[in-house]
């Protein structure tokens, strides 16, 4: 399988986690594609009508995105303990906080085209002030509500992977005010997923 991927991705990052928890990663080739609303990528679009990575390419099938249906699709094919729980409000528990970190990341990006990426004269503080507050409320949400002491499912990968993220680029602080998060995500990022997929480089718009 190929995976179209970005070094710094949030979303591409946690398919790659994601097959490296579940024992996949030498099945998975990585192929690096630069993405932008503002700079189309041909590759990437023949594969995806969204122009986004991670894409999953599979031989005589069908491509699969985004980063959740990836892994999920991920899941279905290792033997081990289920990475997205089957059934019961674990997977309910899972799913949401899935939804949060995939938030959180679309917010962060959101703020990064309201103060870098956007040309400065069409920059616009509201917005930006606003997507601010939902990463805040988001933090907090995950201080009180990850169940970090749990087995690892997708949820704690997207979370792990979209706070590595926030803080590559430098985007609102979350460890300050919240200690289990931080200390959970100290321990999250010393797992041989996330140390064999670092961050690097900068977006091409
Ligand atoms: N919901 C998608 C988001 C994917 C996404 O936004 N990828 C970014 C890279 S971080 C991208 O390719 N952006 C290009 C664009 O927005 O055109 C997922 O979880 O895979």
């Amino acid at each position: 399988m190929k995976l179209l991927y970005q070094t710094h991705s949030p979303y591409a990052r946690k398919a790659l986690v994601f097959a490296h928890e579940a024992g996949l990663a030498s099945q998975v080739e990585v192929m690096h594609h630069e993405t932008s609303p503002t700079n189309r990528n041909e590759q990437v679009f023949a594969e995806n009508p969204l122009g986004k990575v991670p894409v999953l390419l599979r031989p005589g099938l069908s491509p699969i995105f985004d980063s959740d249906v990836i892994c999920a699709y991920f899941d279905t094919l290792h033997d081990g303990p289920k990475l997205i729980p089957v059934n019961g409000e674990a997977r309910w528990h899972v799913l949401r906080v899935q939804a949060v970190a995939q938030g959180l990341a679309d917010a962060g990006i959101a703020v990064r085209w309201e103060t870098v990426r956007r040309p400065e004269a069409l920059r616009y503080s509201p917005l930006r002030d606003g997507y601010v507050e939902k990463m805040i409320a988001s933090y907090d949400w995950l201080e009180r509500e990850l169940d970090v002491d749990a087995a690892v499912h997708v949820g704690h990968i997207a979370v792990a992977t979209a706070l590595s993220w926030i803080e590559f680029r430098e985007l609102p602080d979350f460890r300050e005010k919240r200690p289990r998060l931080s200390a959970w995500l100290d321990a999250f990022e010393a797992r041989l997923s996330m140390r064999a997929t670092p961050l690097s480089g900068e977006t091409q718009d």
